[in-house]
C-alpha cells in the first residue's frame, strides 16, 4: 500500500511537471534565468499604417512581411510616440517623451549643434548592460556631430547615415534640392567616420540593401552572443529611389518599390535567422517612424505624416516575429507606444529600467508577445500634446485656419477614420478629456531635460574630397 502511494505520487508528479512544462513551453520569460534572446529592431522611415500586406495593402508586394505575419503578430493599434523623424527616434530609444527630453519640434540639420543628449539613457546603452552587442544599421538622425553619434548612445557597430537622406545637394538628375538645402554631401559612415558619400539618385537607391548587407553580416558574426541590431531604414523616406530591378517588378512606381525594397530586407534578415538557427531565440519587431508621407498609405486611418494628430499620423505597421514564443498568426488590439519598447526589453533581458529619471513608456512586453488576454499598460494614451485617447473616444486639437484650435472628438468604434466629429453631442467629455490632455502637457513641462549642444558645430563633410561614391564603396551596380 505504502508502495503504490509512493508510485501515484510519483506518478502526480510526473503528470504535473508535463502539464506545467507544456503550459510554460512558449512562455520562457516565466523561468527565473532571463532568457536574452537575441533582439532585431526594424524601425522604417515615413512608412503608412496600410503600405504592407499584413494591414490590407494589395498592390505593394510584401511576401516576407506576409510571412512574418503569418508566423507572428500583428499589432494593429501601435502607436509612435511622435510624428516626426528626430523625436520619434528620440522617443523610441529613450522610452521617453521628445517633449521632455529637448528633442521635439524640428528634426535636427547637418552640423546643427543640437543632439540627444548623451546623458541620456538608451535602449542600447541598457542591453549593453545586459551584456548584449549592439549595432545601428541605417539612419540616427539625433545629431550628427562627434558627441551625438551612435558611439556615443551605447552602440559598438554604426553603419549608415547620420540624418535623412534628402539632405544632400541633390543631382543632375532632377532630384530636388530642398528648400533648406543646398547641404553638403550625404555621408555614409562607418563607426564615427564618413567612408563614402551619396552621389546621386543611383545612390540613393542602394540604401536599403547596403543597410540590410551590415545588418545581416552583423547578426552573422554575432550569433553566439546576444545582440541588439536596429535597423533604422532611410527607405521610404523621399527622395524615394529602387533599385531597377525592383522598379521593373513594380512597373516604374517607385513608392512601391521602395516599399518592396523594405520587404526584401525583412526576408533577408529573416532568412538569415533561420540560417543561423537563431529563430527560437530571437525577438524580431517591425514597425515605422510615423505616418506615412505622400505616396504612402495609411489605409483607413485619416492623416499621415506630420499634420494633427490623426489616427493615421501616428498608428504604424508593426509585427513582432519570435517562433516558439510568439504565437503564429495572431493579432493584438490593445494600445502599445513605441516609448514602452525600452521597459518591455528591461523586462525580456532581466535588465533595469533607469529609475533615476521619469521614462515614460510603460512595461507592454505580453503585447509585443501576443500573450492571449494582455491589456494595454495604458488607461488613456496620448498623441503628442495634441491628443488624447480613453478607450475608443478620441479627442484631437486640430488647427483650423484663421479659427485657431479647436478640439475635434471620435468614436473610433464606429469612425475608425475620424470623419464624424461629434464634439458638440458630448461637451462634458470634451471638457473631461481637453483637462487631462492639458495635465498632461503639464506634467511634462513641469519634468524636462535638456538636449545637448556642442560649440562650434560643423558638417560632417565640406566636399566628397576622395571619398568614393556609395556604388563604388560597395562594389555595386
Ligand atoms: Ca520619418
Amino acid at each position: 500500500m505504502k508502495i503504490l502511494t509512493h508510485l501515484l505520487l510519483v506518478l502526480v508528479f510526473l503528470f504535473s511537471t508535463q502539464a506545467e512544462e507544456s503550459a510554460t513551453k512558449n512562455r520562457p520569460l516565466k523561468t527565473s534565468t532571463p532568457p536574452r534572446p537575441n533582439i532585431v529592431l526594424i524601425f522604417i522611415d515615413d512608412m503608412g499604417y496600410g503600405d504592407i500586406g499584413p494591414f490590407g495593402n494589395s498592390v505593394n508586394q510584401t511576401p516576407h512581411l506576409d510571412r512574418m505575419a503569418a508566423e507572428g503578430n500583428t499589432l494593429r493599434q501601435f502607436y509612435v510616440a511622435n510624428t516626426a523623424c528626430t523625436p520619434s527616434r528620440a522617443a523610441l530609444l529613450t522610452g521617453t517623451y521628445a517633449h521632455r527630453i529637448g528633442m521635439d519640434g524640428t528634426v535636427t540639420f547637418p552640423g546643427e549643434d543640437r543632439g540627444l543628449n548623451p546623458d541620456e539613457i538608451t535602449i542600447a546603452e541598457m542591453l549593453k548592460e545586459a551584456g548584449y552587442t549592439t549595432g545601428i544599421f541605417g539612419k540616427w538622425h539625433l545629431g550628427d556631430q562627434k558627441a551625438f553619434l551612435p558611439l556615443a548612445q551605447g552602440f559598438d557597430h554604426y553603419f549608415g547615415i547620420p540624418y535623412s537622406n534628402d539632405m544632400w545637394p541633390g543631382n543632375a538628375r532632377g532630384n530636388p534640392v530642398t528648400d533648406r538645402g543646398p547641404y553638403e554631401p550625404l555621408p555614409i559612415m562607418l563607426q564615427n567616420e564618413a567612408v563614402a558619400y551619396v552621389a546621386d539618385a543611383a545612390d540613393q537607391s542602394l540604401l536599403a540593401e547596403v543597410i540590410t548587407d551590415a545588418a545581416v553580416e552583423f547578426i552573422r558574426e554575432h550569433k553566439d552572443q546576444p545582440f541588439f541590431c536596429y535597423v533604422p531604414h532611410s527607405h521610404v523616406h523621399k527622395p524615394r529611389h529602387a533599385r531597377p530591378d525592383f522598379m521593373e517588378r513594380a512597373e516604374g512606381d517607385v513608392d512601391r518599390a521602395t516599399v518592396e525594397e523594405v520587404d526584401d530586407s525583412v526576408g533577408r534578415i529573416l532568412d538569415t535567422i533561420r540560417e543561423m538557427k537563431l529563430d527560437e531565440n530571437t525577438l524580431v519587431i517591425f514597425t515605422s517612424d510615423n505616418g506615412g508621407a505622400g505616396g504612402m498609405s495609411m489605409g483607413p486611418l485619416r492623416g499621415g505624416k506630420g499634420g494633427p494628430k490623426f489616427e493615421g499620423h501616428m498608428r504604424v505597421p508593426t509585427v513582432t516575429w519570435w517562433p516558439g514564443s510568439i504565437a503564429a498568426g495572431i493579432q493584438t488590439d490593445a494600445i502599445a507606444v513605441t516609448t514602452d519598447i525600452l521597459p518591455s526589453f528591461a523586462r525580456l533581458t532581466g535588465t533595469k529600467v533607469p529609475d533615476d529619471r521619469t521614462i515614460d513608456g510603460k512595461d507592454a512586453l505580453d503585447l509585443l508577445l501576443g500573450t492571449p488576454g494582455a491589456k494595454s499598460p495604458h488607461d488613456v494614451h496620448y498623441y503628442e500634446v495634441e491628443g488624447i485617447r480613453r478607450g475608443d473616444w478620441k479627442l484631437v486639437k486640430v488647427p483650423i485656419k484663421g479659427k485657431g484650435i479647436h478640439s475635434q472628438l471620435f468614436d473610433l468604434s464606429t469612425d475608425l477614420g475620424e470623419k464624424n466629429n461629434v464634439a458638440k453631442d458630448h461637451p462634458d467629455l470634451v471638457r473631461e478629456l481637453e483637462n487631462l490632455l492639458a495635465q498632461h502637457a503639464d506634467s511634462i513641462a513641469a519634468k524636462t531635460r535638456p538636449a545637448a549642444f556642442v560649440d562650434n558645430a560643423s558638417p560632417i563633410l565640406n566636399e566628397p574630397g576622395d571619398l568614393p561614391t556609395l556604388r563604388n564603396y560597395s562594389g555595386k551596380l
